[in-house]
């Protein structure tokens, strides 16, 4: 049974551990560009899936110290990585109305900075965490929010199944009020999701920086994000009637067209690789022989498959016998956040 809504705010005392479970999402209409860089509200709303892969599990105490502690995959985070948790942190103490430094330790279960949507996670285990063990009440909504300004898509993180980004409207406080994730249902159609991963290691170019300069620089930008909030309204009608063909198709082009603003971006940026386009071929051979399956990329080379759960097995064995430079993981509608506190 998946659960589609928050876990009810949980709040621990000082000097006890809030423990975050959140999990990735995979963008089936991308977030791609923001429109405002300090309150991360996107140029256009988009849409996910919550995966049961791969989650990010984080605890947060605070502590009488003068200074943040991070250990994350067992290593003291040090350099930007630090410096962007200090930032959510300080959002966070400021929301609360407090001071207390916090120790944080987190951890992947899959690979960081991969295209595999680890920062989903992670900001929507640090958000969910950090609330608790500061104090916060936060209902879904608040938390969704909080967590987009750590990273844009933990916001969809928040919860499980298939979910939808607002964009939201108007900048300053009324765009950060109305941009906020919610649940959209449709957990019932149950596809699966091959993830073909090709490189497990951090790539070149920040998906950050790589929006970045897509949005100022790239001709094809604007018409991608015109298409795509059409991609978004048909793909919410395509989730309403169960539809996985029509869900993938939207799903493909949209992906496709992000990649083309990120190749004629100034200089160009390319995260696909031959080893995706292998892939890639290996899908359109699956549909020719009849199989729904689709393909989505984010900001790296891995390719993520749309198919029924009944085809998953043999669209993973098809793309697994491409060769010994992928391999598979085949993941399903996974979960929301979820806290537990009070545990020293
Ligand atoms: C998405 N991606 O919708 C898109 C598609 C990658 C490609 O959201 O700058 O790590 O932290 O808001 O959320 C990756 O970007 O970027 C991403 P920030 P984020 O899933």
């Amino acid at each position: 049974m998946t659960s589609t809504s928050a876990a009810p705010a949980v709040s621990v005392r000082p000097g006890e551990r809030a423990v975050a479970v959140a999990h990735p999402n995979i963008a089936l209409v991308k977030y791609w560009g923001k429109r405002d860089e300090t309150l991360f509200l996107p140029v256009t709303g988009s849409l996910s899936m919550t995966l049961d892969v791969f989650p990010t599990t984080t605890a947060v105490r605070l502590i009488d110290g003068p200074a943040d502690t991070v250990l994350f995959n067992d290593r003291p985070a040090t350099g930007a990585a630090l410096t962007k948790i200090e930032k959510f942190l300080d959002l966070v103490r400021a929301h609360a109305g407090r001071t207390d430094r916090a120790e944080v330790v987190t951890a992947n279960a899959g690979p960081t900075g991969a295209g595999l949507a680890s920062s989903a996670s992670g900001f929507a285990a640090l958000a969910a965490a950090a609330a608790a063990a500061y104090g916060l009440d936060l209902d879904g909504r608040a938390l969704s929010r909080l967590a987009r300004r750590g990273s844009g898509s933990a916001s969809r993180s928040i919860f499980g199944g298939f979910v939808v980004w607002h964009a939201g409207e108007g900048d300053g406080a009324a765009g950060d009020l109305s941009s906020y994730a919610e649940p959209i249902g449709g957990g019932d159609l149950d596809p699966a999701l091959v993830v073909a991963v090709v490189a497990a290691g951090e790539k070149a170019v920040s998906s950050r920086e790589a929006m970045r300069r897509t949005i100022e620089t790239s001709p094809f930008y604007r018409p991608w994000a015109e298409s795509s909030v059409t991609d978004l309204a048909e793909m919410r009608k395509a989730v309403a009637r169960r539809d996985l063909p029509a869900i993938g198709e939207i799903a493909e082009r949209n992906a496709l067209g992000m990649h083309a603003t990120m190749l004629t971006a100034r200089p160009g940026i390319r995260y696909l690789s031959p080893h995706s386009l292998a892939v890639l071929d290996a899908v359109l051979a699956l549909r020719a022989d009849g199989v729904p399956a689709y393909a989505t990329i984010d900001a790296g080379p891995n390719v993520k498959v749309l198919c029924t759960r009944a085809d998953a097995a043999l669209v993973a064995d098809t793309i697994d016998g491409l060769g010994d430079f992928v391999t598979t993981r085949t993941a399903h509608i996974g979960p929301g956040v979820t806290v537990t506190g009070g545990t020293r």
